[in-house]
């Protein structure tokens, strides 16, 4: 058989970027990810993370946070994201220990049409910038890179979690961590400090804070940072009417995780008129939290402009296509008693996870599916199940609209099954999905409409 060329160009196109597809938590599925640092540049969200790679022998210290370069991904829906490759390595930064593994929480700012991109790691050379971690800049002329990386780190700058803002007068400012938060201000050039360093006060004494991330709105600046009062980090924030403050602590953005994940680390931003929180989870690792994954929930403020706590949720963001494959697994809600949630395959978590479902009546809720205008036909599930089984797919609540019954027949691997919808509703809507009988088990990967 003749074998089919690929386009040379298409070709580079794969190398290049990975379209990532659907996005529910966590949002980047096909690494580990962690500290994300969210931006919006133009009309598309970019995500800024450090990438977690599990420690071996000779690479990186066991049990231990691992990194060695960094990726950028980026979405114009909050739900399609795109994989830009590695944008900065650390064997490829002069200045960097390059056995050091330790390329930590980043931040990326643009100025004057260039892209600004700060990471913290260990300098080789312990005697010009001492012991311990230390920040530098890669420079681009766009945000997905590729990023030149200065020869030196900043000067004066000893600690982790850069993050930059400028102001509205045009002021930027860098804040790190080291136990405390500090802050100055940066020079016009953005590679250089502009002021002495100052300790950020009236913050927590009690325990660790790190990951700083400062925002401005309605001439309000929050200081938002993850703090650990007691073993497991929450993410706090404080407010002030100026950028290195005097700072008021006003609460707490994200309770510490119940599942026990050491770290959180996150960025707010504003996009498209609605704000979104996007911070970290161990959700492919549970039982070894230095292997996280980015997610994003959305985000809201009172009236006096203190911050709504946001609960974590599985569904996550952005508006998911009917006719793309949706992880219900990934739900809104979910009963209480009948539906379990695992992952699709025991030796490769990045597969993703399915719903079990084994009692009549248990029902997961997936929200914001966009069936569009032009009537969807069929529905597809990929499905697997023993005792064979039924399932109801409806919208507008468990006992609303029957959009499609499914009949998944008895079998030992996954099928897609094809039926048709037996009524159509255009537009957003929220979906349900339900087990009909007792004595049943069916396991569903994903369903989509065609
Ligand atoms: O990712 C390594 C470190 O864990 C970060 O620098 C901290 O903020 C914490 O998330």
């Amino acid at each position: 058989m003749k074998k089919q060329k690929t386009h040379w160009l298409l070709q580079l196109v794969f190398i290049f970027f990975t379209f990532l597809g659907i996005a529910q938590n966590p949002i980047i599925r096909n690494q580990y990810s962690a500290d994300p640092s969210a931006r919006v540049f133009g009309d598309r969200v970019y995500v800024y993370p450090s990438h977690d790679i599990l420690a071996t022998e000779g690479k990186g210290r066991k049990d231990w946070f691992c990194m060695e370069d960094y990726h950028v991904f980026s979405s114009d829906n909050l739900i399609d994201w795109t994989d830009h490759g590695i944008i900065v390595q650390q064997n490829k930064v002069p200045w960097v220990k390059t056995d050091s593994y330790s390329m930590w929480a980043p931040d990326c700012i643009e100025r004057n049409g260039k892209y600004y991109f700060y990471f913290p790691s260990i300098p080789k050379d312990t005697i010009a910038y001492g012991k311990g971690f230390t920040i530098g800049v890669a420079v681009s002329d766009k945000p997905s890179g590729p990023f030149i990386p200065e020869s030196n780190p900043i000067k004066g700058v000893k600690g982790i979690d850069p993050n930059v803002f400028i102001d509205k007068d045009g002021q930027a400012y860098l804040y790190w961590s080291s136990r405390d938060i500090f802050g100055a201000k940066l020079k016009k050039n953005m590679l250089e400090l502009d002021s002495e360093v100052k300790t950020l006060g009236n913050l927590p004494t009690k325990g660790l804070k790190e990951g700083p991330y400062v925002f401005e709105r309605n001439g309000i600046y929050y200081m938002t940072y993850p703090h650990v009062e007691n073993k497991i980090e929450r993410l706090e924030y404080a407010m002030s009417d100026n950028p290195l403050g005097p700072f008021k602590v006003m609460g707490t953005i994200m309770d510490k995780s119940p599942t026990g994940c050491w770290t959180n680390h996150h960025s707010i931003i504003e996009f498209k008129n609605q704000w979104y929180l996007f911070y970290h989870h161990n959700d492919y690792s549970p039982t070894f939290d230095k292997a996280r994954s980015v997610r994003a929930d959305s985000l809201s403020f009172n009236p006096d402009g203190t911050i709504t706590k946001v609960i974590p949720t599985l569904r996550g963001i952005g508006v998911s296509s009917a006719a793309k494959e949706i992880q219900i697994d990934r739900y809104s809600k979910i009963s209480e008693k009948g539906t379990t949630i695992a992952f699709v395959d025991a030796l490769d978590n990045f597969k993703g996870w399915k719903t079990v479902f084994s009692k009549s009546g248990a029902w997961v809720q997936y929200n914001t599916v966009d069936f569009g205008e032009k009537p969807l036909k069929t529905v597809v599930v990929k499905a697997l199940s023993t005792s064979g089984g039924t399932l109801e797919i409806r919208t507008k609540g468990i006992n609303g609209n029957l959009i499609a019954e499914v009949k998944i027949p008895v079998s030992t691997s996954w099928q897609d099954i094809k039926v048709p919808v037996i009524m159509f509703k255009e537009g957003i809507q929220n979906l349900y999905v339900l087990l009909k009988e007792n004595n049943k088990q069916v396991e569903v990967d994903w369903i989509s409409f065609k």
